[in-house]
């Protein structure tokens, strides 16, 4: 309903410095070379692609160790990773294209959903994750910002902020706490579960899937982030929601989780109702995972959800 044109923006964000692990960065080649671009074509979709990170060298900033702030590790390199993906998102919306952003590790999460709120200030946002990335710089334990990328779209914690940050304050909207819902949680840090408590956000963990079905939870959530029923929704997808039986090769898997079914519906229904306007897929990292196999399933569960999301299951 909001991409009448049906066309999609292929954001590449091929980023690591979020995290620790190397491989992520590959994320975005492995979902192309599997057949993520055929795949939108053959569901009637024209695609255009975006590279915002080309030409800028972060195996450099990777290595730059005197990038900290306190224990925040990579601070710049994530901002100006973030900033350009900002950007590139922004783009895309103002051409009314639907943005498929593909990581690359979580922390450009903050990037992708301040580009949809500052494009639609009234809109929601599904954030389907093992893990809450609520942590601020003042909670965080691991230091790892694709921990932090939900509190840096809200400014919290703001006056604890590594300066590199200071674009995000100029921006017009940041992401209320009414304006985002949780699916699949099972590994929430201790001060994330303040951070919840304390803004009321809709947080539904796995035991609300166990207790209400896939469905009702979907349909909760949708509820908390669109009251109306009528406003465009975006997904930041980490498949780590997904139970590591299906997507193995990520960087912290959580067992417990979604089912692959569970996982794709979804997306799915967002299609289905036709408010769904943006789409991350984060954390799929190829080089992770016991076996080539955990590296294609995880590839593969990727590409479903891009195609369930552009309507393949709708009949
Ligand atoms: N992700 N809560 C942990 C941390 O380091 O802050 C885990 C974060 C995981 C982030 O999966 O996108
Ligand atoms: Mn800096
Ligand atoms: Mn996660
Ligand atoms: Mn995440």
């Amino acid at each position: 309903k909001f991409f009448p044109e049906r066309k999609v923006t292929v954001i590449r964000a091929p980023f690591n410095g979020g995290q620790g692990k190397l491989g992520v960065e590959l994320g975005p080649d492995r979902l192309v070379e599997y057949g993520l671009l055929s795949d939108i074509k053959e569901l009637g979709w024209k695609y255009e692609i975006s590279d915002p990170l080309k030409g800028t060298d972060w195996e450099e900033m990777r290595h730059d160790s005197s990038d900290m702030f306190d224990n925040c590790k990579r601070p710049h390199m994530v901002s100006e990773c973030c900033k350009k993906i900002y950007q590139a998102s922004s783009e895309a919306r103002r051409t009314k294209s639907f943005p498929l952003t593909i990581g690359g590790d979580h922390s450009i999460g903050m990037s992708t959903i301040l580009a949809f709120i500052n494009a639609h200030p009234d809109g929601g946002i599904i954030w389907v994750d093992a893990h809450a990335d609520i942590n601020t710089p003042s909670s965080t334990d691991s230091g790892n910002l694709h921990g932090c990328p939900v509190a840096f779209a809200m400014g919290l914690d703001e006056e604890h902020w590594p300066s590199d940050f200071e674009w995000i304050k100029q921006l017009k909207h940041l992401v209320k706490p009414n304006q985002i819902a949780y699916i699949g949680l099972r590994d929430v840090d201790k001060g994330e579960k303040k951070i919840l408590k304390d803004l009321g956000i809709a947080a539904f963990s796995m035991y609300h899937i166990d207790k209400y079905g896939i469905n009702g939870v979907v349909k909760r959530a949708i509820k908390a982030i669109n009251p109306t029923g009528e406003g465009p929704i975006h997904v930041s997808y980490d498949v780590d929601g997904i139970d590591p039986q299906y997507v193995a090769a990520t960087g912290t898997p959580v067992r417990g989780g979604l089912t692959l079914r569970e996982g794709l519906f979804i997306v799915e229904e967002l299609a289905a109702t036709g408010l769904l306007a943006g789409l991350d897929i984060v954390e799929v990292n190829p080089s992770l995972g016991a076996s080539e196999m955990h590296m294609v399933d995880t590839v593969n569960a990727g590409l479903s959800i891009s195609r369930c999301a552009l309507g393949e299951t709708i009949l």
